[in-house]
């Protein structure tokens, strides 16, 4: 259908110029025999197909017929014709250059590896969907971000850790599945977005995955390695601290004991014996229950250069994630600050960590809020390598019932200039590894898909997956740029239908945040689950995420004369901004400051009031993308159009329950009342 094959549609285009023109360059050569390369030829094949209604056949290079040739620099006659020139030193390990020489009628396609071969068809293909000239093309192109990671939270007994899309397509019954077909398309979406690594098993490792690193299942881990090789995208593990005791029989997990480095050498070992371009293994330690070095007195240097040492050999890397705090923690303790716990457990860790260690560091302190400030952690470890963390997966933005698109947030986030060497430090500098000069940094998120036949539950989240790997591939390209090019290639290009879905889509994260939890407070959500509203939810709990309602105001006090001290993470400004009630962003307000209800944002409006009118036009903004999606009708499958519209209606509904439960709450609260007097208590 066309929601599974998402981005890849292929759709015909319409007889004209640009067929006419499409249609000159209707053989593909190539060269050299790669399984890579013949899997981009096949897909440039079937993408021509679609758009033009014929396969292109591969053929032979013969001077003078019109094709398109692909092949590495060196190794492929009609490359090495084309591109004589200095091109060729600009071009790194994935990166490709595409040009159109007239004389030779050739559109070719050059890469110094076979993976820039596979980024650069994909590429071709993009403008031949698009529609746009290829008479005289002269591209070139290289990813910004090394590392360009997906996590999947799946787990082996097939359900998915906040999935909202379906089943899991790796596992089932405690066993790899084998629906290949399916992996591999997904393996085609990740790499024609720009993605080339992937984690395939949720970063909570239970027992049963802990074996993924053993005999017992790397042949079938080897065969998804396989799939995923064929586009460039390397394969990573999570694993479970505690293996050496969970699977390994050992007494002990401690990171300095013997027998515990020599159980992972032997294990790492296996891997690459079975996997021999295995990318590396992904750690979550110390967080949430799971185990770590902690339990041995040890800190999270020892821990990850324990696995690193093993990994370092074969070339691996070791993913050891910054998400550790206590989650046990005394809610009536207001000095226990959960946002400050990344910071202080790693900060003072900065040079003792291996060179193919790599933090992973969530875009924010606490976790994946609809907003929160940046994590002060980015750029202040100048000797470690950091790569960011996005959730593309909506636990906190709608779970896929509602629209959001999480674009904008992230270019917010990477966009923020962290001052810590003045001005230009910006996120986006520290994870491309420009900023430090690191060997290995980049991005990883955590993926919104699953077995259901759209792959990510609501269509309109598939943009969030393209806008990640677009995003990752070149961190400079606009949220709406991304979301245009996804809509023309998803749904064609009739202008009225592009202009819908770009503003439904670059609206959708304002309007979720108007509707929910206000001015940077978050987690007003169900315990557990995460959906809907529930202002006191995680107030009384252990989890360190409050908000501190009373009768008299609200906010979280993380100043330095009064609060937590959180603010003096942050470099100079950045920490003078966030520090001053008056000088604090309107959005950030009660992430950073408890404030009387009474207290005037830099809009003018007063706290309450504000709540109360995001509120109002939050649910009625939700209510106006019903509308707008109506419009659509007729523009495009009948049945895709109705499954939006069902969660838009889901959604619209929803966000008034949001609007009553926050608004009553803040009313009975305060007792001030809204001003343009639309409360019903
Ligand atoms: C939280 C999720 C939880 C994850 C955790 C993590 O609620 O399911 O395990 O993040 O990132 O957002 O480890």
């Amino acid at each position: 259908s066309d929601a599974y094959r998402a981005w890849l549609g292929y759709r015909r285009i319409a007889p004209g110029e640009r067929y006419n023109q499409y249609e000159l360059y209707s053989s593909i050569v190539i060269s050299e025999q790669d399984d890579r390369i013949h899997a981009a030829a096949t897909e440039l094949s079937r993408g021509i197909e679609g758009l033009l209604g014929q396969p292109a056949p591969l053929s032979d290079y013969r001077n003078g017929d019109a094709c398109i040739a692909l092949g590495t620099f060196g190794h492929s006659a009609a490359i090495d014709e084309v591109f004589q020139d200095e091109a060729l030193a600009k071009i790194g390990p994935e990166g490709y250059v595409i040009r159109t020489n007239s004389t030779l009628r050739c559109i070719a396609i050059g890469a110094s590896s076979s993976a820039g071969i596979v980024y650069g068809v994909f590429h071709l293909l993009r403008l031949l969907a698009l529609g746009i000239d290829v008479e005289a093309l002269d591209i070139a192109e290289n990813p910004v971000n090394r590392l360009r990671m997906i996590n999947q939270w799946d787990n082996m007994d097939g359900s998915v850790e906040r999935g909202y899309a379906g089943r899991s397509i790796f596992f089932a019954d405690n066993r790899i599945t084998w629906d290949s077909e399916r992996i591999r398309d997904y393996a085609r979406l990740l790499a024609s977005s720009g993605v080339n690594a992937i984690s395939i098993n949720n970063v909570n490792v239970h027992r049963v995955e802990s074996k993924l690193v053993t005999t017992q299942f790397l042949p079938d881990v080897a065969k998804l390695a396989d799939i995923f090789r064929l586009y460039g995208i390397r394969l990573f593990l999570s694993v479970n601290y505690a293996s050496p005791l969970e699977v390994g029989g050992l007494s002990t997990a401690d990171p300095l004991d013997t027998t515990v480095r020599e159980w992972w050498r032997t294990q790492v070992a296996e891997v690459y014996a079975a996997i021999p371009d295995f990318g590396g293994l992904l750690v979550k330690a110390d967080s949430e229950n799971r185990p770590g070095p902690f339990t041995y007195g040890r800190d999270h240097a020892d821990g990850s250069n324990m696995l690193a040492e093993a990994l370092k050999p074969y070339g691996g890397v070791v993913i050891w994630r910054c998400f550790v705090y206590n989650c046990k923690q005394d809610w009536r303790d207001r000095k226990t600050d959960r946002a400050r716990a990344a910071y202080d457990h790693f900060k003072p860790l900065d040079g003792k960590f291996m060179d193919n260690v790599i933090l992973q560091v969530k875009n924010g302190p606490i976790d994946f809020q609809v907003r929160e400030p940046v994590s002060p952690l980015f750029g202040a470890m100048e000797a470690t390598n950091q790569m960011i963390e996005f959730q593309i997966t909506q636990e906190y933005t709608g779970q896929q019932r509602h629209v959001c698109y999480l674009v904008p947030q992230w270019k917010e986030v990477l966009e923020f200039d962290t001052l810590i060497k003045g001005d230009g430090s910006s996120v986006k500098r520290v994870v491309d590894g420009s900023f430090h000069g690191n060997a290995h940094s980049g991005f990883a998120a955590v993926s919104n898909i699953g077995d259901d036949e759209n792959w990510t539950g609501h269509l309109l989240a598939q943009a969030n997956l393209y806008g990640y790997g677009r995003l990752a591939w070149n961190p400079e390209l606009s949220a709406e740029a991304i979301a245009e090019e996804w809509i023309r290639l998803s749904f064609g290009g009739d202008e009225q239908l592009v202009h819908t879905i770009r503003d439904i889509l670059m609206s959708s994260w304002g309007i979720y945040e108007s509707y929910t939890a206000p001015l940077g407070i978050g987690f007003m959500v169900n315990p557990d689950h995460h959906y809907g509203p529930n202002v006191d939810g995680y107030e009384y709990s252990m989890w360190g995420t409050y908000h501190f309602a009373d009768c008299h105001g609200i906010g979280v006090d993380r100043t330095k004369a009064t609060g937590t001290g959180y603010t003096a993470q942050y470099a100079g400004a950045n920490m003078e901004q966030y520090d001053s009630p008056a000088n604090c962003p309107d959005e950030l307000l009660l992430f950073f400051h408890h404030v009387p209800y009474t207290h005037r944002l830099q809009s003018g409006k007063t706290v309450i009031q504000s709540i109360y009118d995001t509120h109002f036009e939050g649910a009625e903004r939700a209510e106006g993308l019903k509308a707008s999606w109506e419009l659509l009708e007729g523009k495009m499958d009948r049945e895709l159009h109705r499954q939006v519209a069902d969660r838009l209606a889901e959604q619209a509904t929803h966000a008034r329950e949001w609007r009553d439960q926050i608004n009553t709450y803040f009313y009975r609260k305060s007792g001030i009342v809204d001003q343009a007097g639309r409360l019903i208590y």
